[in-house]
C-alpha cells in the first residue's frame, strides 16, 4: 500500500500546521518588505496581499487521499517555486508575486462545450462548495518533491456544476493574461520567457479532470494561497508533473480536441500533454527514476503515477506511456 487510508475526521489542518509556520513569520515578514520594496517602482502596483495578510480557511476535513508523509516546512513550499510568468529562477516568485498578484478581484470564465458557461467572481465560483485538506506529493519534472497540505475542491464538483456537453471530452486552463502583473508576460526580445506564448495554459482529459484525485486548490496549510504558489487558485494533479498543476487559473474551457500546453508547444519531445510521473519513461536530458524530495539529502525512487497507482491507473489501461508521455 501505497497510500495509507485514514477516515476523513481523523486529520484537521489544526493537527498539521506546524510550529515553523509561527517561527517562520519573521522571515515572511522580512520577504514581504522586499516585496513592497520593488513594487513601489513596478509597474502594475496594487495593494495584493503580502504573505502575512493570508486569511486562515477555517476547519475542514482530511481525506482518505493524503498520504502520512513527513510535509514539506511552508517555508520550503512558498520559497522554492516554478512560475515563469515571474521569471525562471526558483526564488522569483517569493520575491515578485506578494504585492503583484492580488487575490480579489478575480474571475474565472467558464466557457466551451457546457450548460452553465459565464464569467463568475471568486467568491459565486466557489459558492456552496466544501473545502478539504488534501496531503498530497507534488514531483516536479525536474527531479524534485515535496509533500504539501493543500485545502481546496475536487475540480469533478465544479464540472459538474458546469454541466458539459456530450462533445466535452477535455478540459483546457489557462492562467490569467495582464502582463502588468505578471513581468514575464511582457518580456519581447530572444529571452526564453518571450519565447513562451502567454498565457500559460495546461489540459485534462474529461476522465482525468472528473477523477477524485484532481484538486482546485485555494489554500494550502490551512490558509489562503500565497501568490506564489498560484493564488488565488490554481489546479493540482498528484500523479503527474507539476507543470500540469496550472496556477493563478482565469480560465477553464471544455472543448472537444486535445488543448494546446504551453509545454508542450515550448519542446513536444520534451513535454507531453499527459506528463503522467513515470519512473520508467526518461526526460530526453535527465532520468526520471529517483528524486530529492526538498529538504532531504538522499535521493529516493520515483514511484509509478507518483504513487497514485491505485486511483488513476486504470485511465490508462491499453495506452502506450512511452508514446503517450
Ligand atoms: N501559470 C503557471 N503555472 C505553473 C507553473 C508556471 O510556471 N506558470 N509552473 C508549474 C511547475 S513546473 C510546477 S513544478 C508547479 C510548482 O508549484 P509550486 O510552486 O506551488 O510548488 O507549478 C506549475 N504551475
Ligand atoms: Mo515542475
Amino acid at each position: 500500500m501505497l497510500i495509507k487510508r485514514r477516515r476523513a475526521s481523523d486529520v484537521r489542518p489544526s493537527e498539521i500546521t506546524p510550529e515553523s509556520l509561527y517561527r517562520d513569520r519573521r522571515r515572511f515578514l522580512r520577504t514581504s518588505a522586499l516585496a513592497a520594496a520593488g513594487t513601489l517602482l513596478a509597474p502594475g502596483w496594487s495593494m495584493a496581499k503580502p504573505m502575512e495578510a493570508l486569511e486562515p480557511l477555517g476547519e475542514m476535513p482530511g481525506s482518505d487521499f493524503s498520504t502520512d508523509e513527513a510535509l514539506t516546512p511552508y517555508e520550503e513550499v512558498t520559497t522554492y517555486n516554478n512560475f515563469y510568468e515571474f521569471g525562471s529562477s526558483k526564488d522569483d516568485p517569493m520575491r515578485l508575486a506578494p504585492g503583484r498578484l492580488e487575490h480579489r478581484p478575480w474571475t474565472v470564465t467558464v466557457s466551451g462545450e457546457a450548460g452553465n458557461t459565464g464569467e463568475f467572481g471568486f467568491e459565486d465560483f466557489m459558492r456552496g462548495l466544501t473545502l478539504e485538506e488534501r496531503i498530497y506529493r507534488l514531483r516536479c519534472v525536474e527531479g524534485w518533491s515535496m509533500v504539501i497540505p493543500w485545502n481546496g475542491v475536487p475540480l469533478a464538483e465544479v464540472i459538474r456544476r458546469a454541466q458539459p456537453t456530450s462533445r466535452a471530452k477535455y478540459v483546457k486552463f489557462s492562467t490569467k493574461y495582464d502582463p502588468q502583473v505578471f513581468p514575464a508576460q511582457r518580456a519581447r526580445g530572444m529571452s526564453f520567457l518571450a519565447s513562451i506564448d502567454w498565457p500559460y495554459t495546461e489540459g485534462l482529459r474529461m476522465d482525468e479532470a472528473m477523477n477524485p484525485l484532481t484538486l482546485l486548490a485555494v489554500g494550502l496549510y490551512g490558509k489562503e494561497l500565497p501568490s506564489q504558489n498560484g493564488a488565488p487558485i490554481r489546479l493540482v494533479v498528484p500523479w503527474k508533473y507539476g507543470f500540469k498543476s496550472i496556477k493563478s487559473i482565469a480560465h477553464i474551457h471544455f472543448q472537444e480536441t486535445e488543448p494546446e500546453t504551453t509545454w508542450n508547444l515550448l519542446a513536444p519531445n520534451e513535454y507531453g500533454f499527459y506528463a503522467n510521473v513515470n519512473p520508467n519513461v526518461n526526460h530526453p536530458r535527465w532520468s526520471q527514476a529517483r528524486e530529492r524530495r526538498i529538504g532531504e539529502f538522499f535521493k529516493q525512487d520515483t514511484l509509478m503515477f507518483n504513487g497514485y497507482q491505485e486511483e488513476v491507473a486504470d485511465l490508462y489501461a491499453g495506452m502506450d506511456l512511452r508514446k503517450y508521455y
